[in-house]
């Protein structure tokens, strides 16, 4: 059994596959802290978690080969003394994020872990630079920057034989913030997130960010893994029969959001203070006078490319009307603390809050059975249940990146065969008595 060493996790994990080991956690703990706590971070594993403990650390090793053969190995010790430490804040997110949503949504089913919107996670990392490492294994930058080198792609290979790259211009960008990165959150690597050495490439789909990394290879072409070739690429809704080579590979993540907590207040009148709800909901959504019931939601927002999130719509009423979430500060600082989000981009994802009343003639006579009162559903058509006296209205997030870029409005429009890149706007059904 090959995954007889693989660690000890955490519980309240969600678990897909218990080998390989794919887990996300509950909406309710990932959307709780900017920095999800290391044993609460999603865990995408293709294979076994190599079997290397605290003590072996020291063997292991880093070789490093240019396009002309010429080949550089350091020990982990090598990389924390001779390079500066980096460290930076970045969300990771695999391309199957949300793809439970695309098939339910759609009606159809797409190949691949039904993740939740739990596939996304993040936390403040450190370590050196790739691009630091590379020039000191004789790799010429400033060519490299101006575009003049042979070598296009940096592959990176894990212990375990997974292997990706990502084009050279990521590499050595100097905004780029390419890490080789030993350390999550303060603390040694876990052995689930590629102890004792991983890549992080920040803004770039996860699958890139390669666990237990102990081989980067610069050369003209991409890594000829079918992670990289035959796996995480897009195609269009109609086509099921797909030449992989006709997609280039997933690279830079497109934007994201989603709702990660929901919660019912109270009734109340229309004379309501709309001040204390933190919203002006009142004034601007009533369409009937008599009673509406608070609700709260909270989630994450999050673009690739290093593309900040300048605004999270929310709507109370299937998409009739809008208001607009609250974004927290979690990278802001303040009382003169440094700021906790370190990088040339923003790599981090933005959370978000939303306090509203949804007035009462906006939840619709709708058949559903289920008990609960809240449904926490991403379905697009509603199914038809026998009538138990509930009515229910559709909540809906959307965020907005800094280029401007949206998320689509359905899942249909953009389902794939691989489910990948689920980004359409994050809708939950929500339904109460009387
Ligand atoms: N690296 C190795 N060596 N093996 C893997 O299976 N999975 C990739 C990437 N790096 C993987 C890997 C994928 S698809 C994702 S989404 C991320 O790691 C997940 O990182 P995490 O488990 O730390 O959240
Ligand atoms: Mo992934």
């Amino acid at each position: 059994d090959p995954f007889e060493h693989d660690p000890e996790r955490d519980p309240s994990l969600i678990t897909h596959t218990a080998k390989p080991r794919n887990a996300e956690p509950p909406g309710e703990a990932l959307g709780a802290r900017f920095l999800t706590p290391n044993e609460l971070f999603y865990v995408r594993n293709h294979m076994w978690v190599p079997n290397i403990r605290d003590h072996e650390s020291d063997n292991h090793r880093l070789t490093i080969e240019l396009v002309d053969g010429t080949v550089k190995v350091y020990t982990l010790e090598e990389l924390r003394e001779k390079f500066p430490k980096r460290k930076i804040t970045a969300a990771l997110q695999c391309s199957g994020n949300r793809r439970s949503h695309m098939s339910e949504a759609s009606g159809r089913k797409a190949n691949g872990l039904p993740w939740s919107a739990g596939a996304i996670s993040n936390a403040s990392w450190e370590g050196v630079y790739l691009a630091d490492v590379l020039a000191d294994a004789g790799f010429d930058l400033t060519e490299a920057r101006n575009g003049l080198s042979e070598a296009q792609h940096v592959q990176f290979m894990g212990l375990e034989a997974y292997g990706a790259s990502i084009p050279l211009r990521k590499a050595v960008d100097p905004f780029g913030d390419v890490l080789l990165a030993y350390s999550m959150n303060g603390k040694p690597l876990p052995r689930d997130h590629g102890f004792p050495l991983r890549a992080i490439v920040p803004g770039y789909v996860a699958a890139r960010s390669v666990k237990w990394l102990n081989h980067i290879t610069l050369s003209e072409e991409e890594s000829a893994s079918q992670w990289q070739r035959k796996d995480y690429k897009c195609f269009g809704p109609n086509q099921t029969r797909v030449d992989w080579d006709d997609a280039p590979a997933i690279q830079e993540m497109p934007v994201q959001s989603a709702i990660t907590g929901l919660r019912l207040g109270k009734w109340i009148g229309s004379k309501i203070d709309s001040h204390a709800l933190g919203n002006d909901v009142a004034g601007k959504q009533s369409r009937d006078d008599s009673l509406g019931r608070e609700i709260y939601l909270s989630g994450y927002a999050f673009s690739g490319g290093g593309r900040s999130i300048i605004r999270v719509d929310v709507s109370l009423d299937d998409g009739l009307s809008w208001d607009q979430a609250i974004l927290l500060p979690d990278c802001v600082s303040n009382n003169g603390e440094p700021s906790p989000c370190q990088g040339h981009g923003t790599w981090a994802w933005k959370r978000w809050q939303y306090a509203g009343l949804i007035p009462a003639a906006i939840f619709k006579e709708k058949l559903y059975n289920e008990s609960a009162l809240v449904k926490a559903s991403s379905n697009e058509h509603h199914q038809n249940k026998a009538w138990t006296g509930q009515r229910c209205t559709n909540v809906l997030v959307k965020a907005v990146d800094d280029a401007y870029n949206t998320q689509p409005e359905s899942h249909a429009a953009t389902w794939n065969i691989r489910g990948n890149l689920a980004t359409a706007w994050h809708r939950m059904q929500v339904c109460t008595a009387g």
